[in-house]
């Protein structure tokens, strides 16, 4: 590795030994960019990554609420507004129990590089809270998102920072969140993205990750002249990325045969049905498991790892960080995948993204994949902007656009440092770029 690049990652394995996901993503961006280093020595004289791996700001706070039984109850609330450099910091909300300052970190650090791929001027953030939505009732949700709103929309605004959705905060949350913050603030503008339709958000929003991950794999599949038509995938995750990624993928000619929740995974030789997964997740919320009293025919199985035991030929991670490992990808390959393409974020552990790069599987990372979704609300901030509305086919035929785009750009990136088929070190190289150039024209600051 180039010098510069080592000592950086070794000074943040000395800082910050415990943020073990955090470290992980940092590992394998600055491995890629040491390449640019190389070329580049303006960036070190500048400090450009020293300054790149630390946020510009971080916000932990309390949030407290009272329960249905009336008990006082605390959490955490986080926004690491990591990098404004080339627009204000974007980036969603999480909200689960694993929520902390290392996954906030390595969220965010993603966040920055996806963001400056999709081309559009926003930066980079993520943000959220360890409090569990599972299980607790509409109003117990409603006071969580408001308590936490009450602190949080003063960091926040249109032109500052933007928000939105990602594990546990979807439509409700969301609304939930801006209804606070609208009142608060009193601004209407467009402080997060993922707003429902009649309250400024934008079509296309909700299918936009999933939709956007499709999009991209094609582009990976075209290379090898090849498509999603009869073709097996595998999605993990029923949440919003993977229903959508599964609707598209179906619309190609796919046929999905399995997908999970936490607590374990279905196998639908028929192909799965999405409108009993939408009825199931989105509508009742409830567990995966119940899809086989419907269909008696398809099988649930426990744990949610052992998904990618199940043969296909494309692989669609969309549930959460570390969730393939390299056990899982020796068995994707001996039954046969070619192609894998992150919908979460960080869901490949690092050894298995060398594993199947080494046995040239196609492989899409996250930042990339999955930036369908921010991309779309960058779109819903535009739409605010003007006070207008887009058709659903305008908005997704420039997701489809910009989903090429980003696709071109790793693929340059790749060819033109010696590692073409390298879509990892592509797109964190074309994303970082920007981001670099941007920093250099403001100066040391
Ligand atoms: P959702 O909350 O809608 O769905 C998450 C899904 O993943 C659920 O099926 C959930 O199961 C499962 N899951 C969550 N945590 C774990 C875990 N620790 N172990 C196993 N399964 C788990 O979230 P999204 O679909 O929005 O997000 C999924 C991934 O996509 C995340 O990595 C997110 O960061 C990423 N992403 C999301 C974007 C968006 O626009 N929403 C954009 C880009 C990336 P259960 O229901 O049992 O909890
Ligand atoms: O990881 C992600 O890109 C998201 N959760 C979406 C962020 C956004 O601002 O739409």
């Amino acid at each position: 590795m180039n010098t510069y690049a080592q000592s950086v990652l070794d000074q943040l394995k000395k800082r910050f030994p415990t943020q073990k996901e955090f470290l992980q993503a940092a590992t394998e961006i600055i491995d890629s960019l040491s390449l640019v280093f190389d070329r580049h020595p303006e960036y070190e004289k500048a400090g450009i990554l020293e300054r790149f791996v630390e946020p510009e700001r971080q916000i932990n706070f309390r949030v407290t609420w009272i329960d249905d039984a009336g008990k006082v109850q605390v959490n955490t609330g986080y926004r690491v507004q990591y990098s404004s450099a080339i627009g204000p910091y974007k980036g969603g909300l999480r909200f689960h129990p694993s929520v902390n300052n290392s996954i906030m970190k390595f969220l965010g650090l993603e966040q920055i590089l996806k963001n400056s791929l999709t081309g559009m001027p926003i930066g980079g953030a993520k943000g959220g809270s360890d409090f569990d939505p599972k299980g607790k009732s509409d109003n117990e949700v409603m006071r969580f998102c408001q308590a936490f709103m009450q602190e949080l929309y003063r960091h926040i605004g249109p032109d500052t920072d933007v928000p939105a959705g990602d594990i546990g905060v979807g439509a409700r949350e969301i609304g939930y969140l801006y209804g606070c913050y609208k009142k608060l603030a009193n601004n209407n503008g467009c402080a997060l993205t993922g707003r429902g339709v009649p309250y400024g958000g934008s079509l296309v929003r909700t299918e936009a990750t999933g939709y956007g991950l499709i999009y991209f794999a094609n582009e990976m599949l075209k290379t090898k002249n090849q498509s999603f038509e009869g073709k097996r995938a595998v999605i993990s995750g029923s949440g919003n990325v993977a229903i959508y990624a599964n609707e598209k993928a179906t619309q190609l000619g796919a046929k999905v045969v399995a997908m999970s929740d936490s607590d374990g995974y279905i196998v639908d030789e028929r192909g799965i049905d999405l409108d009993l997964i939408k009825k199931l997740k989105e509508v009742e919320r409830k567990r995966i498991s119940e899809y086989v009293k419907i269909y008696p025919n398809a099988v649930y199985k426990k744990g949610c790892k052992d998904i990618w035991t199940v043969k296909c030929d494309i692989a669609l991670p969309c549930a959460t960080q570390n969730e393939l490992n390299l056990d899982s990808a020796k068995i994707l390959v001996q039954n046969g995948c070619k192609c894998v393409a992150e919908g979460a974020n960080m869901p490949t552990t690092l050894d298995a993204i060398k594993y199947f790069q080494d046995n040239g599987i196609l492989f899409g990372p996250a930042k990339a994949a999955n930036a369908g979704g921010v991309a779309t609300s960058a779109l819903e901030m535009a739409q605010s902007s003007q006070r207008m509305y887009w058709s659903f086919e305008e908005v997704d035929k420039e997701l489809e656009h910009i989903m090429k785009n980003i696709f071109k750009m790793c693929d340059e990136a790749a060819k033109e440092y010696d590692c073409a088929g390298n879509y990892v070190i592509g797109a964190n190289i074309a994303g970082f770029k920007r981001v670099a150039e941007s920093m250099l024209a403001y100066g040391i600051y």
